[in-house]
């Protein structure tokens, strides 16, 4: 009964309090950060949950109805009544219909996401089993982000989704995410920004984000990627420009990209 009640609770207190990372017993998303994230929880929220609400309680009350209406008891010659067009044509229509009221806001959204602003700022992601590697193309860095291990946590450090090197970027700037992997699938995902895309070997995929709030955001590989699949989180750091130029001097000298170049390869190593 406790555990009901926090849960019931949790649902009042989530969206109070301002969530970049998933929470004790929470229900529903985090806190979005993003106009994308918006638009995807208005739409669960306002048009898809009432509408599930909606049919649920319909149909415990079709149940319920046929459990009375038609007992045992009551109708001791049971009718042998088979079709009823009008009944079938409904039942078929009605369905149809709820999913096409679905389906446009829903395209909609899908569109918008596809659609890929002009970026202020390219990353790009790559899984490796099992950390993530990145690099800032037009800026000459290149680093690796490993989760960092329990007994090495500082104190405002997240359990299984913090990491040793961030990804940092300024607030209110498009960024442009490339995204690909070098082993096996895995899949680059931050719930805050409305951003999941998996990471396909020898392909790049792309997706694009723009967060509104400072803060540091944490997600998970989102593709079942082998033993260590659960340890390798993603965060990003959304700062203010001033300190996104501060970090990026540092940034350049302490991931510089060093090419290795000769007549027949050109390589970056770290
Ligand atoms: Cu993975």
């Amino acid at each position: 009964m406790k555990k009901f009640l926090i849960i019931f609770l949790s649902i009042f207190i989530t969206h109070a309090a301002f969530a970049d990372q998933p929470k004790d017993w929470q229900l529903g998303f985090q806190n979005p950060a993003s106009d994308g994230m918006r638009d995807i929880v208005n739409f669960h929220n306002n048009l898809l949950l009432p509408i599930i609400i909606a049919i649920s309680v319909f149909v415990l009350f079709l149940m319920l109805y046929a459990c009375v209406r038609f007992r045992a008891s009551a109708n001791p010659n049971p009718s042998k009544r088979t079709h009823n067009v009008t009944v079938e044509i409904l039942w078929t229509l009605i369905p149809c219909l709820i999913l096409i009221v679905m389906a446009v806001p829903s395209f909609k959204i899908l569109y918008k996401q596809d659609t890929i602003p002009k970026a202020d700022l390219t990353i790009k992601a790559i899984g490796y089993q099992w950390y993530w590697g990145y690099e800032y193309p037009d800026e000459n860095i290149i680093f690796d982000s490993y989760m960092v291990e329990e007994k090495d946590l500082r104190a405002d450090q997240p359990r299984l989704l913090a990491v040793d090197n961030e990804v940092v970027v300024p607030v209110n700037k498009v960024i442009k995410v490339l995204i690909t992997a070098n082993d096996v699938l895995h899949a680059w995902a931050l719930p805050s920004f409305g951003v999941k895309r998996d990471a396909v070997p020898g392909r790049i995929n792309e997706t694009w984000f723009k967060a509104e709030k400072e803060g540091t955001y944490y997600g998970q590989c989102s593709e079942l990627c082998g033993i260590k699949h659960a340890f390798m989180p993603i965060t990003v750091k959304v700062v203010s420009e001033e300190d996104y130029q501060e970090w990026l001097s540092e940034a350049r000298v302490k991931f510089a990209k060093e090419e290795i170049e000769n007549d027949k390869l050109k390589l970056a190593s770290k």
